[in-house]
């Protein structure tokens, strides 16, 4: 097949790690290159907490990314350390490093994510992300001008992610640099992650948005049955949390806050389904499951 439109991107493909610091809108662009929502997003950080690749194909090209938790400079409980681990792995054999932060400001989170872009042997790429909250975009020049400096080999793309602006850019220049291989899958898949392994994330995405402050960290959301019947498709989950206090604020008054969240989650999944949902939630209690490296692998927060 020829791909007269850009011949440069013709018969390449390959795995891009896309890293930085916490609520910088990972997973908002992972979504935003699929065009689907493969990957959860909040305002509050530390929403990602697993690899999920998210797969693109552009004039010839497949790009494969891999989304990651936004990397914790001081991990202080046995999660965090789980959750930088997850980019470690992301990072293993990839054949291309997209840096994400904001555009609007440079921060000390952002440095020790830099250095890793440094570090690495292949093509690497800063999306300076969120244009679309700059009203005057001389404002960005002193910014990218610092980093072209300080970052002499990275390919710097300004973007937003939640409008779409420069990602088709951001894809061009990366996509030329993979590697020439054929493609690792089929045209029409865009994740690797299972319509079970979306229900639970789907859930704990209400559960983000929905909690105050705190709460969100001490969740887990495990599926123990997702089964596709006649008409609907039957999904069980357990929502873990640490203590009592926290079940009784997920419950809510006669179980509303549980209810409005399972409601929220099931129209989430039906649109992504397809199909007719039936969502059973139940609240469970492991106290300090956050700090405990047993419950955190039975819970089996580390597969992708
Ligand atoms: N205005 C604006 N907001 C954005 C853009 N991209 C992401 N956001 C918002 O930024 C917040 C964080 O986005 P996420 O995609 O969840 O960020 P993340 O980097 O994946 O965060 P973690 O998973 O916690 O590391 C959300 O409220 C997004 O809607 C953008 O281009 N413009
Ligand atoms: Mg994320």
């Amino acid at each position: 097949m020829s791909h007269p439109k850009n011949p440069d991107l013709a018969g390449r493909c390959g795995h891009v790690a896309i890293i930085g610091r916490p609520n910088v809108g990972k997973s908002t662009l992972i979504n935003r290159i699929v065009g689907q929502k493969i990957a959860i997003t909040s305002r509050k950080p530390q929403t990602t907490r697993q690899r999920v690749l998210g797969i693109t194909n552009l004039d010839g090209a497949q790009l494969i990314f891999a989304d990651t938790p936004g990397w914790q400079p001081r991990p202080r409980t046995a999660f965090d350390k789980l959750m930088n681990r997850q980019i470690g792995r992301a990072l293993n054999e990839v054949d291309a490093v997209l840096m994400v932060a904001d555009a609007r400001a440079w921060r000390d989170e952002d440095e020790p994510v830099a250095q890793m872009l440094l570090e690495a042997t292949c093509p690497r790429f800063l999306a300076l992300n969120k244009i679309d909250k700059i009203t005057d975009k001389t404002l960005l020049l002193p910014l990218l001008q610092s980093l072209t400096q300080r970052l002499p080999e990275v390919e710097i793309v300004p973007i937003s992610a939640l409008k779409g602006r420069g990602v088709n850019d951001l894809l061009k220049t990366i996509g030329r640099c993979l590697p020439h291989a054929v493609p690792l899958y089929p045209e029409d898949q865009v994740t690797d992650q299972s319509e079970r392994a979306l229900a639970g994330e789907l859930l704990r995405e209400q559960l983000m948005r929905q909690l105050g402050e705190e709460l969100p960290y001490a969740v887990h959301v495990a599926i123990t049955a997702f089964e596709d019947r006649p008409g609907v498709t039957y999904i069980e989950a357990d929502i873990w949390v640490e203590k009592s206090g926290q079940k009784a604020i997920v419950i809510g008054r006669q179980g509303a806050r549980l209810k409005e969240l399972g409601t929220a989650a099931r129209l989430a999944l039906e649109q992504m389904l397809g199909r007719t949902v039936y969502l059973q939630t139940r609240v469970r209690e492991r106290a300090g499951w956050t700090q405990d490296p047993v419950a955190l692998s039975q819970i089996d927060l580390g597969s992708g």
